[in-house]
């Protein structure tokens, strides 16, 4: 049975060019620098987000572990958004592996606020931690694009205290569709940034941490430190290349079509999508009336469409390369259906 997968878009499948490519892929053993793919890979990447140099890194986890322990020293602080990734999502690794403490602000739905975030950098005060590092995280996982005018401030003010900023950009391709501006206009505003090919982009595996070429070098030693120096990873290149070639320009369709699929949820009254975190591929919807999560998950999984449970009461649906818009009629009617229309 074909399922539609709307969890999230990190369920895409590799193209059948991405398969193609990764058969034919010329590899070498990458620890040594031997690997053709993952050089053509990273020099790429590098010249598309706008920065001296970029690693390949086995997932986006992985690089933003990997530039927090790049950037800083064991008991410095970071400024993380209170419901970033980094914060919620990462097994509590910003302790485990770089040592630091995070220090978050409450943004507003995802777009952070320049003075607030002014407010946290720590004075050289006896007391207090080193503030090491501040993180942005655009798109926002909650369905929202920070503003140029916004990234360019906060960029003023973290330079003007010499901190650099890390940029988690796991959907960087996204905020410039939204945005209609080029990608790298948006990371010119953050000193690291890490981007995923592995969600929206349909590769199979893998993300980039980009920077300047002596930060790439640095991270270069710590990605073999975390256990992330991979062989003949020219086989899982081949098919991030193809993510940067073909599958960027197409983002946009999943934008339109969350818009559409939000306007039909919509049109229930038991639902209330949040109308105002619509500016990527993500439908964030919350049901007025008291209902059982599981048993609407699993009605959704028999009618042959995968969700996800509710995070703190809000469910996500996520369009992807995957999900055509036929697709999304059929999901809408099998709300509807347990919703007794
Ligand atoms: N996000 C996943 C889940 O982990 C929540 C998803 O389905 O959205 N930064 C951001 C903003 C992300 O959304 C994610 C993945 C990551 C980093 C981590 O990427 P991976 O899954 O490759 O470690």
């Amino acid at each position: 049975m074909r399922y539609i997968d709307i969890r999230s878009d990190t369920v895409t499948l590799p193209t059948r060019r991405m398969r193609q490519e990764m058969f034919e892929a010329e590899v070498g053993d990458d620890v040594y620098g031997d690997d053709p793919t993952v050089k053509k890979l990273e020099e790429l990447a590098a010249k598309k987000i706008g920065k001296e140099a970029a690693l390949f890194v086995p997932s986006g986890t992985f690089g933003n572990e990997l530039a927090l322990f790049t950037h800083t020293r064991r008991g410095d602080e970071v400024i993380v958004d209170k419901n970033s990734h980094i914060m919620l999502h990462e097994v509590g690794a910003s302790a485990v592996i770089a040592g630091v403490q995070l220090r978050t602000y409450d943004s507003n739905n995802g777009i952070p606020d320049p003075v607030e975030i002014k407010s946290l950098i720590r004075s050289s005060n006896i007391h207090y931690p080193p503030t090491a590092l501040i993180c942005l995280e655009n798109p926002s996982g909650m369905g929202t694009v920070t503003d140029m005018d916004t990234l360019r401030e906060i960029h003023e003010i973290a330079h003007s205290y010499k901190i650099p900023i890390h940029l988690d950009g796991a959907r960087i391709f996204n905020a410039a569709c939204s945005l209609k501006v080029d990608v790298k206009e948006i990371a010119i505003y953050a000193d690291s940034v890490m981007f995923c090919l592995s969600k929206g982009l349909a590769a199979p595996i893998g993300s980039i941490l980009a920077g300047t070429r002596e930060f790439i070098e640095k991270a270069r030693k710590g990605r073999k430190l975390m256990g992330g120096g991979m062989r003949q990873a020219g086989i899982i290149a081949a098919a991030g290349i193809v993510a940067l070639e073909d599958m960027i320009d197409r983002l946009c369709e999943d934008h339109k079509n969350a818009r559409l699929l939000a306007k039909k949820l919509d049109g229930f009254k038991e639902i209330e999508v949040m109308k105002e975190r619509l500016q990527i591929n993500m439908v964030f919807f919350k049901l007025k009336k008291e209902i059982n999560d599981s048993a609407f998950v699993s009605h959704m999984f028999q009618n042959g469409v995968k969700i996800n449970p509710p995070e703190s009461d809000e469910y996500r649906f996520v369009t992807n390369k995957d999900v055509s818009r036929k697709d999304l009629d059929f999901v809408v009617k099998a709300v509807g259906d347990f919703l007794g229309y």
